[in-house]
């Protein structure tokens, strides 16, 4: 029975409940987890809020002593990395290797970026009015209590995103895990207490998203919260915290992300790396490359080595080394994905490959790959969070950076071609928070992450995410006399 965590304790849920998490390689229930709801999120914001006031031991801190946790917090997952790496893959059922080379390097790797970030974290000095008769000065300071709404797709590496950079600006979190993942979160919640953060700093509070999840997004005393989900929830949390105290809101949402092949591209490391794109992960990834355009020369080709080489993807147990996919996350995950897989079918688009569960009830969905998707389609305009790529073709790049920008969605977007100067021109034209020209995944702790249009507000990692954790104070000293 898994414990809430406030104030560096571990405690029951006030209502007394609890929900189950489950393996979804297996079906298996691992344990129960203590529900949080919104008292026990009351009593988490008390704890944070207590934590920030003036005088308490993290507001006294010296910046650099913030750094020294975050750096002792990384290395208690360095420690813990096996431990961590299989809780993840039990919980979420995503291949042990890609858990501990990818969701654990990149969560640690946050924490020392962030850790770095502690004492560098400074204002200006502005030049106002006649000359010496003023000092202006800028100061960053902590917003406060941060509250943070976290998915399933990556629960360790989504919990690090949010805590390390609000922890780098001196703000106290109130995190909740998504109710499907909340088994690594509640680990690192030890490795908080041990690595001696004091009271308060860090509260996680496991529960569902219109529970504990509204409490926090309409809390009269968190003062910015941090989303990660569908669309349609982001709206709601935009619209509890306009509504509560119109604390600030960052959101990262949906993608339906455009890859753009042109005929002069690497053929193979296109295919390779469009389709890692779409399967990472079983697709479940807000960056999941789920519009792949190929300029019509090469078009063929192209979907015959995405075939041959969606053959390759080993299904299996998650925990088996060699296996390069598993289940998705839930039966409400599989259902939607194989609906829009039906659709697509139904729509005609050409199913090239896979296109059903793996067994009989099991939440196993093969690589799927559709060709001759049309820009109508449900799967061409859906976010279908699963394996599924989808071949488009194009005939020229005007007509293709239209296509590729008449989404709702602006999250990222990919280009493959020799050519630089098309390459970057191109990358001009596409409205999306972050492009990558001939790669594609590449994510990296010091680059902003976040997207245009409905795909979200603000930036993630970098040094961008500072200014979505700091508030800024002018302080403005007239000066009595000038020489
Ligand atoms: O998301 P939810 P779901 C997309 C993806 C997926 C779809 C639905 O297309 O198929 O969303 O997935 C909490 N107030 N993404 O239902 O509901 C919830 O408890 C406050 C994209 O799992 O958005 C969980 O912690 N919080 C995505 C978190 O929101 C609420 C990752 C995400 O769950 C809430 C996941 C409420 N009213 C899904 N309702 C990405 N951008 O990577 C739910 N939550």
């Amino acid at each position: 029975n898994c414990l809430i965590f406030i104030d560096n304790e571990w405690r029951a849920s006030s209502r007394g409940r609890t929900f189950p998490t489950f393996n979804p390689a297996t079906g298996v229930r691992i344990c129960d987890i203590q529900e949080a709801d919104k008292e026990d999120v009351d009593k988490a914001v008390e704890a944070a809020k207590l934590a920030q006031q003036r005088g308490s031991p993290w507001r006294r801190m010296d910046a650099s002593g913030r750094g020294r946790l975050l750096h002792r917090l990384a290395d208690l997952m360095e420690r813990d990395r096996l431990l961590l790496a299989t809780l993840e893959t039990l919980d979420t059922g995503k291949p042990f290797l890609q858990s501990f080379f990818i969701d654990l390097e990149g969560s640690i790797k946050t924490l020392r970026y962030y850790a770095g970030w502690t004492d560098k974290i400074h204002g200006q000095s502005l030049p106002v009015g006649e000359y010496e008769t003023f000092l202006c000065l800028t100061k960053h300071e902590p917003i406060g209590v941060c509250g943070a709404i976290i998915p399933w797709n990556f629960p360790l590496l989504m919990f690090t995103w949010k805590i390390a950079p609000a922890l780098s600006c001196g703000n106290t979190v109130v995190i909740k895990p998504a109710e499907q993942t909340p088994l690594t979160a509640l680990h690192v919640g030890s490795l908080i207490k041990e690595a001696d953060f004091p009271p308060g700093v860090v509260n996680i509070v496991p529960g569902f998203g219109s529970t504990a999840g509204a409490a926090i997004s309409s809390h009269k005393d968190i003062d910015k919260v941090a989303f990660t989900g569908s669309t349609e929830v982001g709206q709601l949390i935009k619209e509890a915290a306009a509504k509560s105290n119109l604390k600030r809101v960052t959101l990262e949402l949906g993608g339906k992300n455009p890859c753009i092949v042109f005929a002069d591209c690497d053929l193979q490391m296109a295919v390779e790396e469009t389709q890692k794109g779409a399967f990472y992960n079983q697709g479940q990834c807000c960056t999941a490359a789920s519009r792949v355009f190929v300029e019509e020369s090469i078009h063929d080709e192209f979907v015959r080595r995405s075939v041959e080489n969606a053959k390759k993807v080993v299904i299996g147990d998650p925990l088996d080394p060699r296996t390069s996919h598993g289940p998705q996350i839930d039966q409400k995950q599989f259902d939607k994905v194989m609906d829009l897989i039906e659709s697509g079918k139904k729509e005609g688009a050409r199913l090239e490959y896979g296109g059903e569960a793996v067994a009989e009830k099991s939440l196993f969905i093969k690589p799927t790959v559709f060709s001759g998707v049309k820009d109508h389609m449900r799967i061409a305009k859906e976010e279908i969070f699963g394996p599924v790529q989808c071949i488009f073709s194009f005939k020229s790049q005007q007509e293709v950076v239209d296509r590729a920008n008449s989404s709702q969605y602006g999250l990222v977007s990919a280009v493959f071609t020799q050519s630089m100067d098309r390459a970057l021109s191109v990358s001009a034209a596409l409205e999306t928070g972050t492009v990558w020209i001939n790669c594609y995944n590449a994510l990296h702790a010091q680059t902003p992450f976040g997207g245009y249009k409905m795909s979200g507000n603000g930036r993630e990692l970098g040094e961008y995410a500072l200014a979505e954790y700091s508030e800024v104070k002018t302080v403005t000293i007239k000066l009595r006399e000038t020489i």
